[in-house]
Order: structure tokens, then C-alpha cells, then sequence
């Protein structure tokens, strides 16, 4: 397959694979490189109502397998993205996603509102996986409050919606949230997964956790989460097939990896730690494996690969 573009919604993506919000695209020159790049499209860093510095260092730590972090939303503010919107948008033909947190359900609204009436982005993620009130669930894991903020930002968006949401651990919790999202036909994409938080690293050697939290703020990424997102990826194929894309993030290292993901129903790829590691030579390695793994499989469209995932 040498052709890998792919539109979903009337958005073209050029390959199926970006960059997941965060790291390295809360700047202008970030988000610029992210063009030079072969990542397929521009996603921001999620984005507040204040501008905010994130917890203090070391916050961000990998280690073989794992990676873990506790930035704590470091961003510039929101006005400051929708500024950075225009400038790509005349600069660049990619699909420019802005990535959208909270701290009371009325940001959510002064955000989405500002983002429709006065920026150039194509899509807003809206993150329902962040942590945001210290001591309360994160608004997707409390099905009722996640019910209302989407129908607010809904009644404020008149593009597909697109919601970023956290790992579950029971069948009985995917199955309340696709519950929820049938509810609002504008829901068009969801993120899948966001990092498995309340985690700890330790070093052994110095006798100490391998960065500073703030709180329980301890965010899992990379390969020993692969299984649970591709789970996750799997039960809402099972609820939602004909209703919303999936687009996968969490242990992505490999085309492997994309392959894998793509089989078990994800349309669309973002990278993170691999990201980080590799820089912007992740996405052209990653693009450039699987178009050799396809071609080498004889494979000749995504009809052949997403959704193939053979039952036992
Ligand atoms: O900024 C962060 O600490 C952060 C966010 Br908003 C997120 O969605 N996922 C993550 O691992 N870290």
C-alpha cells in the first residue's frame, strides 16, 4: 500500500498517523515542525482557560517499556492556540486539531464557544480523561456529568465531535460511556486511550520515585499499556461500529503496532512517547514500515486491514 491517505468525516489525512496532545506541540515552533514532519495532521497541546505552567520537574521520565509523567496541563492558554490556529492554517494544508481541559464545566464552554466563533482548527478534541478537580473522577469515568458536558459543547460546535477518553477496566464502564455517546449523534471520533494514571515508578538505585507528583498525578504510557488500549479499542468496536472512529493512542512503537490497531478497528494512529524519544523521525520510520510491511503482505487498501480482525 503506497497510498495511505485516508478521510474520514471530509477530513483527509494523509497517512493515519500524528501526534497524540503533548508532547512537544504546545509552541508555535513545535507545532510548525509538526508540519515539516510526516505526521498527518497538527494536533495541539489541550488547552485552558488560563495559561499554566504544570507541575514542577522531573515530570516526565522513560524507562524501557514504560514512560510516565505528570505534567499537570503545562499550556500557553487557549487564546494563545487559536491565535497559533490562523497562522498554520494559512501556512499549512494539514488538518489542525485543538485539544480542549477544564477546571469547571463553564471553561468548557467559554473554550469550545471562542474555538467556533474565532479560530481556524477543523476539529476539537475535547479531553474528558484529564484530571481536573483534585479528589473528583475524571468527568469520563462519571457517566452523568460526561452526558452533560457533551450535550453543552454539542449545542457550541457545529463540526464532528471529538472526545479523548481514559482506559476502562470493566466491560460494565464501556459499555455506560457508549451508552452516553449514542446519545449525541455529533460525537464522530473518540481518542482511545488516554494515559493509565495512579501509577508509580520507582528507582530502585536512589530509593525514589522516578519523578515528582503533584497529588496522584502518575501518568502510564507506552508498550505495558498497548493490551489495555487495544481492549479498549475492541470493546468499543463492539458497541459503536457503525457510529463513531476510533483513533488509537497508547503503546504505539512500531508498524506493528499500527497494523495491529488498525485490525482491532482504529482508523487513525497518534504517537506520544515514541514521539518523544525519536523526535519527528517517528512518524516518517513508522509510515515508511508499514507501507513496506502492506506492500509485503500484498495488502492494497484499509478495506483489507481495519476491521479484519479475525474471530477464534
Ligand atoms: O498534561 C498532562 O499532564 C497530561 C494530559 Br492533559 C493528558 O491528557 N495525558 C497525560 O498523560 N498527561
Amino acid at each position: 500500500m503506497k497510498n495511505l491517505q485516508i478521510t474520514i468525516w471530509n477530513i483527509t489525512f494523509d497517512n493515519p498517523i500524528f501526534n497524540a496532545s503533548w508532547p512537544a506541540c504546545t509552541s508555535l515552533e513545535e507545532l510548525e515542525t509538526l508540519w515539516e514532519s510526516s505526521s498527518s495532521a497538527i494536533m495541539m497541546k489541550s488547552c485552558s482557560l488560563e495559561s499554566r505552567d504544570g507541575n514542577p520537574e522531573p515530570r516526565y521520565r522513560d524507562v524501557p517499556l514504560w514512560s510516565i509523567n505528570s505534567m499537570w496541563l503545562p499550556n500557553l492558554w487557549y487564546k494563545k492556540y487559536i491565535e497559533f490556529s490562523h497562522i498554520l492554517k494559512q501556512k499549512y494544508n494539514k488538518p489542525i486539531i485543538a485539544s480542549v481541559v477544564w477546571f469547571t464545566p463553564e471553561d468548557f464552554r467559554i473554550i469550545t464557544k471562542a474555538f467556533q466563533e474565532t479560530s481556524s482548527v477543523d476539529m476539537i478534541e475535547v479531553n474528558l480523561s484529564c484530571p481536573n478537580v483534585v479528589w473528583k473522577p475524571q468527568i469520563a469515568y462519571d457517566f452523568e456529568t460526561a452526558d452533560k458536558i457533551i450535550s453543552m459543547v454539542e449545542s457550541l460546535w457545529d463540526k464532528p465531535l471529538w472526545i479523548k477518553l481514559p482506559p476502562y477496566f470493566d466491560p460494565s464502564h464501556t459499555d455506560s460511556m457508549s451508552e452516553v455517546i449514542k446519545k449525541h449523534p455529533q460525537v464522530k471520533f473518540i481518542t482511545c486511550i488516554n494515559s493509565v494514571w495512579n501509577t508509580l515508578i520507582i528507582d530502585p538505585e536512589k530509593e525514589e520515585p522516578l519523578i515528582k507528583p503533584k497529588w496522584w498525578f502518575w501518568w502510564l504510557w507506552w508498550d505495558y499499556i498497548k493490551p489495555v488500549a487495544l481492549a479498549n479499542v475492541r470493546a468499543f468496536y463492539k458497541n459503536l461500529w457503525d457510529k463513531v472512529t476510533i483513533i488509537w493512542v497508547g503503546g504505539i512503537s512500531t508498524w506493528i503496532d499500527v497494523f495491529e490497531f488498525l485490525l482491532a478497528w482504529a482508523s487513525l494512529v497518534q504517537i506520544w512517547t515514541v514521539f518523544v524519544k525519536e523526535w519527528i523521525d517517528s512518524f516518517s520510520r513508522i509510515k515508511k514500515e508499514f507501507i513496506d510491511y502492506t506492500e509485503q503482505k500484498q495488502k492494497k487498501s484499509y478495506d483489507e486491514i481495519i476491521w479484519k480482525l479475525k474471530e477464534l
